[in-house]
């Protein structure tokens, strides 16, 4: 395949493990000239004449300059990741000792690699569709089972093999409407009417089921934030210490203790959930730094995901505390009412403590209710169940493109309806199919390219 991308004929290099000293490091080499530049630094064997796959020991030398005792992985076009010839040398994990390797394999004709350079060239020689590649760099990232199984689901081509199945249905149809195009003094229709308002129907349910997982794939991949507010010795700081199992925020029995935000994350069923210790809320405090922090509470409960709102039991006053919840409910729709202290009443009280807020009853000092408050958490944040089986779009420009894919199938739909001319329904048909070509990389631009995969690694 040629391809007008610079620098594409050339054979890179870069190191691919991340930089500090560790038990092995691995530099990569892809190209055309990966076996005759590997071969100039290390001469005790034929590597041309090695078969693909296979590993080799051996001394790396440039001229008497000893560099280092490594092991070779052979991988031959068109079997490796880039699909190209690619070498991997395994060389001690020294940073220094790999700048030494990376230096000898520049100056002997290989190119430093950009960034996602490698993933690149997988994807240009077909190795891997956009969508694929994009995968690749989520499980880099991914730090949860949940977002390590939806990469490997997008990886494995879960996502593009239902959109270029919806993307072949719409050609075939779109390739009979231009015919009919051709024919326009005639007045035929080659494509069925009926047959193509049901299959934009398909589509159009398919593309709304990817756009509501969106939501999901944003929380697997973005977590959760939740602000724990309430007023000054709620026991806010108190929860976050439970909930951390750690003592990492001062509690103390002095209203407005927490004057900072502090922030801790804990992963709950596989989803990372960041907790923000706020300061204490209240009207008015003399107190210049608290009234700060109180401030700074405010603006978290806009920011975060879900608010917290913990009070005390013993305060419970259920037409101040409604207030209140309206009032923050007005900043975040998204807000989970938690009564704490519930140790310091006889249970016969407890029971009989009802609002309508359907709060959650814990006691953070106590560590009770704390596993239903989790519960509550993730259920808000994910709904039901989690189950990254289906296919969830994790990535911001696949949903973008979804949206454009949504409005065109729209404009689609109501033309038939209309009963429109098949001149009058190409065009949006050819714009539903540019995005839908587009997430997968099918249509592209190399511009576009160079951003999406600018934002690797580099030796990825
Ligand atoms: N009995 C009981 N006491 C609690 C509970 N949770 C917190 N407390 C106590 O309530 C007091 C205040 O707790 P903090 O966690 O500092 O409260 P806070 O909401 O962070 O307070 P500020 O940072 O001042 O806004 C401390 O004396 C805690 O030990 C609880 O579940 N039961
Ligand atoms: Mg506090």
């Amino acid at each position: 395949m040629t391809s007008k991308l610079s620098g594409w004929d050339d054979t890179i290099a870069a190191i691919a493990t991340p930089p500090g000293i560790g038990a092995i490091g691995v530099l990569r080499l892809s190209g055309d000239q990966s076996f005759d530049i590997i071969q100039k630094l290390f001469p005790s064997k034929n590597l041309k004449e090695q078969p693909a796959n296979t590993l080799h020991v051996g001394y790396l030398k440039e001229g008497n300059n000893v560099l280092d005792e490594v092991v070779l992985s052979l991988f031959k076009k068109p079997a490796s990741f880039t699909g190209e010839d690619v070498i991997e040398i395994s060389c001690h994990g020294s940073p220094y000792v790999q700048q030494q390797v990376l230096d000898a394999l520049i100056r002997n004709g290989a190119r430093l690699a950009k960034a996602g350079e490698f993933t690149q060239r997988a994807f240009l020689n077909k190795k891997l569709d956009l969508t694929q590649a994009e995968a690749v760099g989520d499980l880099i990232a991914s730090n949860t089972k949940a977002s390590q199984n939806a990469a490997l689901n997008n990886m494995r081509g879960g996502f593009s093999n239902v959109l270029k199945e919806l993307r072949e249905e719409l050609i075939k149809f779109s390739a009979l409407i231009e015919l009919e195009l051709d024919f326009s003094e005639e007045d035929v229709e080659f494509a069925d009417r009926d047959q193509f308002s049901s299959l934009i129907e398909n589509i159009e349910q398919t593309v709304k089921e990817l756009l509501e997982s969106f939501k999901l794939g944003n929380v697997i991949k973005n977590g959760v934030s939740v602000a724990i507010v309430g007023k000054p010795n709620a026991g806010k700081s108190t929860l976050l210490n439970t909930l951390l199992n750690d003592n990492r925020a001062i509690v103390s029995e002095i209203a407005g203790t927490t004057r900072d935000t502090i922030e801790e994350i804990i992963n709950i069923n596989g989803i990372l959930f960041r907790l923000i210790d706020t300061a204490g809320i209240r009207e008015h405090s003399n107190d210049v730094i608290e009234n700060m922090g109180v401030i700074k509470s405010k603006e978290k409960i806009r920011q975060a995901n879900i608010v917290l709102y913990l009070f005390d039991i013993n305060e419970l006053n259920h037409d101040e505390l409604s207030s209140i919840v309206e009032e923050v409910k007005e900043e975040n729709p998204n807000v989970l009412t938690v009564a704490n202290k519930t140790d310091t009443l006889l249970t016969s009280s407890l029971s009989s403590t009802k609002s309508n807020l359907n709060e959650i009853k814990i006691s953070a000092k106590e560590n009770l209710g704390t596993e239903q408050l989790k519960e509550a958490l993730f259920k808000m944040a994910v709904g039901s169940g989690l189950n990254t089986e289906n296919i969830v779009v994790t990535n911001a420009r696949h949903y973008a493109a979804l949206a454009e894919i949504s409005k065109s199938l729209w404009e689609i739909k109501t033309g038939l309806q209309n009963h429109i001319t098949g001149d009058l329904l190409a065009p949006e048909i050819r714009r539903c199919l540019y995005f839908l070509g587009e997430i997968t990389g099918e249509i592209t631009n190399e511009d576009r390219l160079d951003y999406i995969f600018s934002k690797f690694c580099i030796g990825k």
